[in-house]
């Protein structure tokens, strides 16, 4: 149903809640062209112009239009479901994004224990362990310290299931949507670090969450003086509390799970505590059956969202072909695309900013000539690393292998235009 701007005595904001109440109005195109009446196109002049708009501040929080309303972080479709709310995941509309930047409200979110209610007042980080000052923060210190913005994706190591048979009907969403990229602003943790004067002997340093998850992670001292980042905003403002409000630990490149959120303890050590997330969980199942710890960095990795899984191709003629492509070890250098499943490659042209362990979109202009084809690309970043096989990645790890998959992803377009998940 498409609801019209007619009702000229409603007041504006009578208009706007009714808009925004639309459940889920997901408006097909062709439906809203169907029912458009005719004074609406051109030469008329269409109903909304031929009366003031909204006012200023009509909501003083700005929203997407209520005809986007359909783009919204989903849970996961197919794969088992989450025990409980709380631990949970919710997926970014990578299908509907444009350019590299994930806008805050479609920030994928993951939880081990829900998302905790942090008065910023009453926060504290406390660094401590082997360090010659051991120190308790309030947000005040830390928003005192020189800072400093950079563009980061964010990857959870659980993305993207594709190690069994593909489900034709999963798309981008399903598959890629623990991915999401911001401008995260903080306090690079070495000048904290060199504040509290870290002693010779620590190796390993424990990061933990003020949630009741307590999620703790080790992570390498060499990490946390390079580019970590005690991140306090995300695309200019303060980070939403599902992504760690008031503070978060941002660790650029490495598996999503060690950028600890609503960050409450950071402490020094000689080496690593051992902890449930790098045990039992985040490990990898080698071939041999041995189990692999420490696997933080994301490997070269790039995703097809424009035609992907649950669009449908209109007719033949002139397709753009984009995605977006990553690495956590520096920048993307090229990007591959074939139509015909890997048969024949084309370099894709990759959109300004390059950045290092940022999402780069690249662009391939395509004509489809109509009937099937197999829609795929391969990234290569600056190290080398190209992006494997299905075949060659599942050659390196055992069949019940959960993290870090970054095989090729292929998209299956069928004679009528509909795309599906092909794996
Ligand atoms: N304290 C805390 N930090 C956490 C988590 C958590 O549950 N608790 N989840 C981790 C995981 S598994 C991932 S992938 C990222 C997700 O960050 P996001 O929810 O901001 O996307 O946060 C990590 N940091
Ligand atoms: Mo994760």
């Amino acid at each position: 149903m498409v609801r019209r701007y007619t009702n000229k005595s409603a007041s504006r904001r009578e208009i706007l809640t009714g808009a925004a109440s639309l459940a889920g109005a997901a408006l097909a195109a062709s439906t809203a062209e169907a029912e458009t009446p005719t004074s609406n196109l051109p030469p008329g002049v269409p109903e909304w112009q031929q009366q003031p708009g909204a006012e200023v501040m009509s909501p003083p929080y700005g929203q997407p239009s209520p005809f986007e309303a359909g783009v919204i972080r989903r849970e996961r479709t197919g794969g088992s479901p989450y025990p409980t709310r709380q631990a949970a995941v919710s997926l970014t509309p990578l299908q509907d994004l444009h350019g590299i930047i994930t806008p805050n409200g479609l920030h994928y979110e993951r939880h081990h224990g829900g998302v905790p209610a942090i008065d910023p007042a009453q926060h504290r980080l406390i660094i401590h362990g082997l360090v010659d000052r051991p120190m308790i923060f309030t947000m005040a210190d830390i928003l005192r310290f020189p800072a400093t913005s950079r563009l980061h994706f964010l990857e959870c190591s659980g993305n993207t299931q594709n190690w069994g048979k593909p489900d034709a009907a999963l798309t981008v969403q399903d598959t890629h949507g623990l991915l999401s990229c911001c401008e995260w602003t903080g306090v690079p943790l070495k000048t904290v670090l060199d504040a509290v004067g870290v002693r010779d002997e620590a190796r390993w340093m424990l990061a933990e969450g003020a949630d009741s998850a307590a999620m703790t992670r080790s992570i390498p001292i060499e990490k946390a003086f390079d580019d970590a980042l005690l991140a306090y905003a995300q695309n200019g403002e303060r980070l939403r509390p599902e992504q760690g409000y008031p503070l978060r630990l941002l660790l650029p490149g490495y598996e999503g799970n060690t950028s600890v959120k609503w960050l409450r303890r950071l402490k020094l050590g000689e080496a690593p505590w051992q902890t449930r997330e790098e045990t039992s969980k985040y490990s990898w199942i080698m071939p041999d059956g041995s189990v692999r710890q420490f696997n933080f960095v994301m490997e070269a990795k790039s995703v097809i969202t424009s035609p992907s899984g649950g669009q449908k191709l209109a007719e033949p003629g002139f397709h753009e072909i984009s995605g977006v492509a990553w690495s956590g070890h520096g920048k993307v250098t090229r990007v591959e695309v074939s139509t015909d499943g890997g048969g024949a490659w084309s370099d894709a042209a990759l959109q300004e900013p390059v950045l290092p362990k940022c999402l780069t979109r690249f662009r391939l202009p395509w004509r489809w000539p109509g009937g099937p084809a197999l829609l795929s690309s391969r990234a290569t970043d600056e190290t080398g690393a190209v992006q494997p096989s299905r075949e060659a990645l599942l050659k390196q790890r055992d069949a019940r292998s959960y993290y870090h998959y970054n095989a090729i992803q292929n998209w299956q377009v069928a004679a009528d235009g509909a795309v599906t998940n092909a794996g």
